[in-house]
């Protein structure tokens, strides 16, 4: 029987939130580069025309990360990345919703977006005024999570959590932007991010992506 397939690069911080969970988890799978496009074949695995999706082992699809994450949670129940408590497993998908859908549209798409995947994979200009706008608001993102991490080592409960994976997808694109924590204004965020990049799975994604972006930078000059 084949194995789980995940479609897109981990260069989205949605498709590495998938991939370091399958990881994390131990999940055996395979992974094809596939990137998002409106190409009918891929509309239908992806009716949104996003990645990531998962393919279980009869191919049928499962689409956006948190419904996957919740997907291979239930399937999955080893390694569990969701605490015990009940109101601690509410605040982990609140930190993977607080990523998703507040922090990546303004710092991902407006720094990461901007900076690298709009000149080296589009060929557009940087668009210098979203980037501004992402730096003006950067220090909310970070203030509010600073004090949410103060004298912990991970988001929730103590334990390596779906909250952690989700967040620190964040701020893997936005290094590759060479946007990285003050850890003077934010002390506690600062290590926590040096914490979790320091796990071999993150060594080894990172190492990827950054090569990968090297010959994609050297090409487009
Ligand atoms: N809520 C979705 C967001 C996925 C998403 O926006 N993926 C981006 C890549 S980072 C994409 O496929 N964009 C193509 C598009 O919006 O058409 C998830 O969590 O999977």
């Amino acid at each position: 029987m084949s194995s789980l397939t995940l479609h897109g690069p981990t260069l989205s911080p949605y498709v590495r939130k998938v991939k370091l969970i399958l990881l994390a988890k131990g999940i055996e799978h395979s992974q094809e580069q596939t990137p998002p496009s409106q190409d009918p074949e891929f509309l239908k695995i992806s009716p949104l025309g996003k990645i990531p999706v998962l393919l279980d082992e009869q191919g049928r699809p499962i689409n956006d990360s948190s419904i996957i994450a919740n997907y291979l949670e239930e399937r999955y129940p080893e390694n569990s990345l969701l605490p015990e408590d009940v109101y601690d497993r509410a605040q982990a998908r609140w930190f993977e919703e607080y990523a998703d859908s507040a922090v990546n549209p303004v710092l991902v798409f407006g720094l990461f977006g901007q900076k690298i995947i709009q000149p080296c994979f589009f060929n557009n200009p940087t668009d210098e005024a979203v980037v501004e706008n992402a730096l003006a608001q950067a220090p909310k993102f970070l203030e509010y999570l600073e004090k949410q991490i103060a004298g912990k080592t991970y988001f929730v409960g103590n334990k390596y959590s779906l909250a952690d994976i989700s967040l620190a997808c964040t701020f893997c694109c936005l290094s590759h932007a060479d946007f990285h924590i003050d850890a003077e204004k934010y002390p506690s965020l600062a290590a926590w991010f040096k914490g979790i990049m320091d796990r071999p799975e993150y060594q080894e994604i990172m190492a990827g992506e950054k090569a990968f972006l090297a010959q994609v930078m050297n090409k487009a000059g």
